[in-house]
């Protein structure tokens, strides 16, 4: 039995100096309950809590450590770039190279500029898509998450959707009024905002394959029917690409889904764990940022060196060994049918989403295909699950509006063992 001593002395010890004692939400187990686990180091699939206690960790940090904790190549190359100084707020050849490397990579992006988070990446999309067409609404749809920034606070997933928050305070309704809203994977209401709305709608951010609500899959035609919207209507297509970027393929969700976007943003994978986002696309838009244009943008350490080398050692990783998606998604498809096996023996209602290596479990008798089904399961027992599988030694994201990630470090024996614990976990929701 996994004793939690050490991280209930520092949950409580964090709570006098961090609101809530972490540093972002969805890491406080509070949907869950419980004591959120304080992690000491980890090492390729597995974490290690401060009471040394091990686990097969389900969330790669939101996925950023897609080969896994510690992957050499990546600790050895921030260890030398680092004593030439962290940072130098100028120009470097880095720069230029781990551009060259994103778009030998991901199709359709002509000019790509360097932020330090998927929030970042996406607030300055967005500024971008409205500057660029003089419009000041936009779509998003119900449950997906594109960070933080005030625009997206509406009808979020992830940490927003955890927490049942439905009007975030501090998001003006002014700003809230430009924000449309829509269930994923509905194309008519699509098209009424848009009539609605007609001459006004500047943009469509979509994620491309849903992974703040659980993982949840573009039905056929979703995607291509809003680039046929946003063409018809001189809108711009965003792909938020910050979860499926680098993992869905190398070029990412459009080019598994064979779907190109106006601009795409990044994240998580790209930096390797370090604080990077990026956001590209067509040239003739992404010249209307500064100080081509006048839609300002910028940061201290955007492009920092360390950052830079952190994720273009991973992207060159990736990109020369094709076969380590193709591995990872063949372990998906290997823990999918395990987990199917025993939730069958089960014989209570379930549903899986999955595609490449973005999988979730859901406790429904239909399928999970927006937001209102997503919520609509038995969030319950999605908790006694989570807890059953944590005190077993297997770490999943703490809610059930979140994907899993699995890193190509899961053996199949691990795999092996979180399908074990899944059928004795099942036991006891
Ligand atoms: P960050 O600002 O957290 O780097 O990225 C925001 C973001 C944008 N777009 C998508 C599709 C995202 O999933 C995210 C962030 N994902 C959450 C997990 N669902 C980050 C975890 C957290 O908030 O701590």
């Amino acid at each position: 039995m996994y004793s939690y001593e050490s991280s209930k002395t520092l949950f409580e010890r964090a709570q006098q100096s961090i609101p809530g004692g972490v540093n972002s939400p969805v890491r406080a187990f509070k949907s869950v309950g419980g004591v959120p686990l304080f992690i000491k180091k980890a090492k390729g699939a597995y974490l290690y809590d401060a009471d040394d206690n091990p686990y097969i960790d389900y969330i790669a940090s939101w996925g950023p450590m897609i080969l896994g904790h510690a992957y050499e190549p990546v600790v050895d190359a921030i260890c030398d770039r680092a004593r030439y100084s962290t940072s130098f707020g100028a120009p470097t050849e880095l720069e230029i190279e781990m551009a060259e490397l994103i778009r030998s990579m991901a199709p359709n992006i002509d000019l790509i500029r360097m932020v330090s988070s998927g929030t970042e990446a996406c607030m300055s999309a967005l500024r971008l898509a409205r500057g660029f067409t003089g419009r000041n609404k936009f779509i998003k749809f119900e449950g997906c998450y594109h960070g933080h920034a005030d625009a997206f606070l509406v009808k979020a997933g992830s940490g927003v959707a955890t927490f049942n928050i439905q009007t975030v305070p501090g998001v003006t309704a002014a700003i809230a009024n430009d924000t449309l809203t829509c269930a994923y994977n509905d194309l008519d209401a699509v098209r009424q905002l848009v009539a609605e709305n007609k001459g006004e709608v500047a943009a469509i951010i979509v994620e491309p394959v849903a992974g703040n609500m659980g993982c949840i899959l573009p039905q056929p035609g979703f995607l291509e029917g809003l680039r046929n919207i946003c063409d018809e209507e001189n809108m711009v297509l965003i792909f938020d690409e910050v979860m499926t970027g680098f993992r869905l393929a190398l070029g990412g969700a459009q080019e598994k889904l064979g779907v190109n976007a106006d601009l795409v943003t990044y994240g998580k994978v790209i930096g390797a764990g370090m604080p990077v986002g990026a956001f590209g696309g067509r040239r003739e838009i992404m010249e209307c940022i500064a100080p081509l244009g006048n839609v300002y943008q910028a940061g201290t350490l955007s492009g920092n060196p360390i950052a830079m080398i952190a994720g273009y050692t991973l992207l060159k990783a990736l990109k020369e060994r094709p076969s380590l998606l193709k591995e990872l998604d063949e372990k998906t498809l290997y823990l999918k049918a395990g987990l199917e096996k025993v939730l069958n023996e089960w014989g209570q209602a379930y549903t899986i989403n999955h595609l490449g290596s973005m999988i979730s479990v859901h406790f429904s008798e239909r399928p999970v295909t927006d937001f209102a089904s997503a919520a609509a399961c038995d969030i319950e027992r999605f908790k006694k699950c989570f807890h059953a599988m944590l005190k077993r030694g297997i770490y999943l994201p703490p809610s059930a509006y979140e994907s899993w990630f699995l890193n190509n470090a899961l053996t199949y024996e691990d795999l092996d063992k979180t399908i074990g614990m899944m059928a004795e976990s099942l036991k006891e929701v």
